[in-house]
C-alpha cells in the first residue's frame, strides 16, 4: 500500500479489504462509526466503530502534528512502534495492546479498543484513584528492561535489537532536543507561563551546574544502549481502569538508558503531584490524593526493583530460558561468588536509582520550560496558580538531576517532595 493520510472513507475502505478486521468489526461497511480522537502531539488515532467490535486505528503523520507541515517527521517512526510493542508484549505479557493488523508503508496499526479505559494523565487531573496502576506499571518496568536487555537475553539478541532501532534518529533527536537542551537555552518553540516565570527561566538558562547535569544525561541517553526503552513513558502513554492497565505509544522506543523510562514515569508522577493544588476548588481538597500519588511514585520504583531483583536471580543464565549472558553463573558459583553477585546486583540497582532520579528531574523540566508541556499543569487555568506548582516542581527537578545521590530512597524523594510542596 502506499502511503496516504486516511479519512473517513478511505480508512473504512481499508478496512473493508481486509477479511479478518472486517469480520471483526461487522455490519455494514457503510455503517461503521468513524472518529478521529488523537490528542497527541505526533499521530492521528482513529476509532471505528461497527456492529460487532471496535478498533483503534492509529496513522503516522509526515509532519509532527502540534506544529505542522514545518516540522516534517519520519513516517518510519510506526514501524518502531510496532516493533517496540510485539518485543515489550513478550516480555510484559498482559500490559500492552493487541495488535490486530500493522502496514509499515501506510504507517498504519490496527489495534484493539481499549474500553473503558482511560488515559492516565487524565484520571490523575480528575483525581482517580487506580489499585492496579503501581504494580503494572512496575512490572512492565521490570519486565521489559530486564529480559529486553542482555541481562535476560542472549548478546545476539542485543545486538540485533540495537541495529534494528538505532534508525530511530529523528525520534531519538526531538528527545534530544527538546528534553537535554532546549529548556537550557533560548529556543524559539519554548514556552512558559509568563510572566510569572520568567526569571526562573532565565535562572535556568543561566544555571551552569544544571546545564551541565543535563548534558551529562543527554551523553547518557545518547550512549547507553542497556535496554529497549519505550522512550516515551509518561503518563499520557497509560491507559487503564480500575483493574486494568495498557502501556501504549512506544514510538521513541530504542536501545537506550533503563532509568530513562523509569525516569519518565516518576517524573510524570511529581508533576501530576504538583499540580494538585490546581486542581482544588477549596483548599486541602486533593490532601488524601496527593498522599495517594506519592504512594505511586514509592511503590512503582520498590516494585519496580524488587521484581527486577528477582528476574535477575531466577532467568538470568536459566538453562531452560534464553537468558543473558552477562555474570555468567559460573563465575559465582561459591559462596563467595553468590555473594559477590548478589553485592553487584544490588550496585546496579543503586546506580539505576540515581539514573533514574536525574532522568525525572529533566523530564520535569522540559515540561515547564519546553515546547511540550503537561495537561496535569496546563489544564490550571489561573496562570500564578499554574505558576506556583511549577515552581515547586521545578525546585525538586533541580536537586533531583543535580544531586540524585543526596537521595537515599525513593521515601527520600517523596519526603522531599512533600516538603517544597509545603512552602508557602
Ligand atoms: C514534538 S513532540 C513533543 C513530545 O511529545 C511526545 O509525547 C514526546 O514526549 C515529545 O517529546
Ligand atoms: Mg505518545
Amino acid at each position: 500500500m502506499t502511503y496516504r493520510p486516511l479519512d473517513e472513507h478511505g480508512l473504512k475502505a481499508l478496512l473493508g479489504d481486509l477479511p479478518d478486521l472486517r469480520a471483526r468489526l461487522g455490519g455494514a461497511q457503510e455503517a461503521w462509526r468513524v472518529s478521529e480522537v488523537g490528542d497527541g502531539n505526533l499521530n492521528l488515532v482513529f476509532i471505528v466503530e461497527g456492529a460487532d467490535d471496535a478498533l483503534i486505528v492509529k496513522q503516522a503523520l509526515p509532519h509532527l502534528r502540534i506544529v505542522g507541515e514545518s516540522w516534517p517527521l519520519p513516517l518510519a517512526r510506526a514501524w518502531y512502534e510496532q516493533m517496540a510493542l510485539k518485543a515489550q508484549a513478550e516480555a510484559a505479557p498482559g500490559l500492552l495492546p493487541k495488535i490486530h493488523f500493522a502496514d509499515r508503508e501506510m504507517a498504519l496499526t490496527v489495534m484493539e479498543y481499549l474500553r473503558p479505559h482511560v488515559i492516565v494523565r487524565k484520571h490523575m487531573i480528575a483525581g482517580v484513584e487506580l489499585p492496579r496502576f503501581a504494580d503494572d506499571v512496575a512490572r512492565f518496568l521490570a519486565q521489559t528492561l530486564f529480559r529486553l536487555s542482555p541481562l535476560g537475553c542472549g548478546a545476539a539478541a542485543h545486538k540485533a535489537r540495537v541495529e534494528a532501532f538505532a534508525p530511530n534518529v529523528e525520534l531519538c533527536r526531538i528527545t534530544e532536543d527538546l528534553v537535554f537542551t532546549d529548556p537550557y537555552r533560548v529556543a524559539k518553540l519554548n514556552r512558559w507561563t509568563s510572566p510569572q516565570l520568567d526569571d526562573l527561566a532565565a535562572t535556568v538558562r543561566a544555571d551552569s551546574e544544571l546545564k551541565r547535569a543535563a548534558q551529562e544525561r543527554k551523553f547518557q541517553f545518547l550512549t547507553c544502549a542497556q535496554a529497549l526503552i519505550h522512550g516515551d513513558l509518561h503518563t499520557g502513554s497509560i491507559m487503564a481502569t480500575v483493574d486494568d492497565t495498557r502501556v501504549i505509544d512506544p514510538e521513541f522506543g530504542f536501545v537506550g538508558p533503563m532509568g530513562f523510562d523509569i525516569g519518565a514515569m516518576l517524573g510524570n508522577l511529581l508533576l501530576a503531584y504538583f499540580s494538585q493544588e490546581g486542581h482544588e476548588t477549596s483548599p486541602g481538597e486533593r490532601d488524601l490524593y496527593r498522599v495517594w500519588l506519592l504512594d505511586q511514585l514509592v511503590h512503582v520504583w520498590n516494585g519496580f526493583a524488587e521484581q527486577f531483583l528477582a528476574l535477575w536471580r531466577a532467568e538470568s543464565n536459566h538453562p531452560e530460558l534464553q537468558g543473558g549472558e552477562c555474570f555468567e553463573a559460573e563465575l559465582f558459583a561459591d559462596a563467595e561468588g553468590q555473594a559477590s553477585l548478589e553485592a553487584s546486583r544490588q550496585a546496579f540497582l543503586r546506580t539505576l536509582f540515581e539514573d533514574s532520579l536525574a532522568f525525572a528531574g529533566a523530564k520535569m523540566i522540559r515540561r515547564v520550560f519546553g515546547l511540550a508541556h503537561v495537561a496535569d499543569l496546563e489544564s490550571i487555568t489561573n496562570s500564578g496558580r499554574r505558576a506556583v506548582c511549577e515552581t515547586r516542581a521545578v525546585a525538586l527537578a533541580r536537586t533531583l538531576l543535580v544531586t540524585p545521590r543526596q537521595f537515599s530512597s525513593i521515601e527520600d524523594v517523596a519526603d522531599a517532595a512533600a516538603l517544597v510542596s509545603a512552602v508557602r
